[in-house]
């Protein structure tokens, strides 16, 4: 049996390592050279913790190889990016090209699985591209459980930075265009799935990817909106929350700089667009943590304000450290972070001295134009006037509180309150 996978990024590589690791053979397929190259050399082109070793072994036990073209397989799976066009709609385009190379390849018997997080509706659009391209093959939406080629959508629900544990471990959500379509996708999962794999419906599947990131969005802009309220109110949010949180129904999440990454803050957008009528929770809870980076830069302003009416001295000589710039604690992605926003605006905006500290990073992103210095972390507390702590990364909840003596400060994660 030979598996290829479509899309060799942060979901489709350690997918395809994950099948190898299961001794089946698995195509990879990217269109872009420079990462089937890297994977050919048992490399990998992206960070994920515990992916490299996988891949390697993969690659030279002769399960794992990749290339820029679409070979004849027996599984397919497309995990291809859906990004937005214009006003938050999804943009199929990376998934009909990968289903227009594909069908060239498709033989009766093959099963082909969509995993990039999808619209509802997708896969049957995928289906009829395949349908319209292979009119000499037959489809389930004609054919139904006697089609030739068997089509089903299954989501990856994997968190960046666990991937190689979640993707064995996590339950998953099949749904094909008809029974035999979902019981086919199932009995492949389970070639290295240790979790259950739950079947239903093609679209059910995939509203349930779409459910599940923004049911998180929602719950952290009920934490930002009471950050801000309690803002207002003279009130420490953190310390309100770990209250409320010991009533035995109700456990809120933290509140923060915004929302980053590059689900959570999409996803939500795929609902709204299809029902912008009715998707009225799901809509503003994107609005709310949207607006989470601005507020954090108008307190740093008041505060860098204040600093100037209680010292003195004129702006240019107040110097701001930001603390952290990765999307989310302990990771070094700063694809989509709103720490990184906020800390390039501020540079952006202050004639003074702006520095950064991430530990996880060794040099300035470009972003910055050249226009902050990058400060260990002790270092930056002995130099700045005000500091701003963006992530809440381990090497600063570490730090003793009586350290950070500063007297403006924002704290955006609650660590140094
Ligand atoms: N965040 C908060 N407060 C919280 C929790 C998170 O502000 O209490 C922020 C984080 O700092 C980050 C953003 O939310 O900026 C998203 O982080 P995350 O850890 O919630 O999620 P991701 O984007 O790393 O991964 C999510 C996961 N989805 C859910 O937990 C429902 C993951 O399981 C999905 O596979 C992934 O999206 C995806 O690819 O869809």
């Amino acid at each position: 049996k030979t598996v290829s996978v479509i899309g060799l990024g942060y979901i489709g590589l350690p997918t395809a390592a994950a099948f190898a690791t299961a001794k089946v053979n698995v195509l990879g397929v990217d269109v872009n050279q420079h990462a089937v190259e890297t994977i050919n050399q048992g490399k990998i082109h992206i960070v994920e913790p515990d992916l490299e070793e996988v891949v390697k072994d993969a690659v030279e036990q002769g399960f794992l190889s990749a290339s820029t073209e679409t070979q004849a397989a027996d599984a397919f799976l497309i995990a291809v990016p859906t990004p937005f066009k214009g006003d938050y709609e999804p943009d199929l385009k990376y998934i009909e090209a990968a289903t227009k190379a594909l069908a060239p390849v498709l033989v009766p018997g093959n099963l082909v699985v969509l995993e990039s997080t999808s619209p509802v509706g997708a896969t049957e659009q995928m289906a009829k591209w395949l349908a319209e391209a292979r009119p000499d093959l037959t489809f389930p939406q004609t054919a139904g459980e006697s089609a030739d080629i068997n089509i089903a959508y299954c989501p990856e629900r994997v968190l960046p930075g666990r991937v190689m544990i979640e993707l064995f471990e996590n339950d998953r959500v099949v749904g094909g265009l008809t029974t035999k379509c979902s019981k086919r996708a199932q009995a492949l999962y389970n070639l290295f799935l240790k979790g259950e794999c739950v079947l239903t419906n093609a679209r059910t599947a995939e509203m349930c990817k779409l459910t599940e990131n923004s049911y998180r969005d929602v719950n952290i802009a009920f934490a930002n909106e009471l950050s801000v309220i309690c803002d207002e109110q003279d009130i420490n949010v953190w310390e309100l929350i770990s209250l409320a949180n010991r009533h035995p129904r109700v456990n809120i999440l933290q509140p923060g700089p915004g929302v980053g990454g590059h689900c959570i803050a999409v996803d939500p957008w795929f609902i709204v667009s299809q029902n912008p009528l009715n998707a009225r929770i799901i809509r503003t809870a994107r609005e709310v943590n949207d607006a989470k980076p601005t507020w954090v830069l108008d307190k740093v302003k008041a505060r860098v304000a204040d600093c100037v009416a209680e010292t003195s001295l004129p702006i240019e000589k107040i110097k701001i450290a930001c603390f952290g710039l990765a999307f989310k604690p302990d990771i070094d992605d700063l694809r989509e972070s709103p720490a990184l926003h906020i800390a390039n605006s501020i540079a952006k905006w202050h004639k003074g001295e702006t520095a950064i500290v991430e530990p996880n990073i060794h040099e300035v992103p470009a972003i910055f134009d050249g226009k902050v210095t990058l400060k260990e972390v002790q270092a930056a507390l002995d130099w700045a006037d005000v500091v701003v702590l963006l992530v809440d990364h381990k090497p600063f909840k570490a730090i003793p509180r009586e350290q950070v003596k500063h007297q403006w400060i924002v704290d955006a994660k609650g660590v140094w309150r």
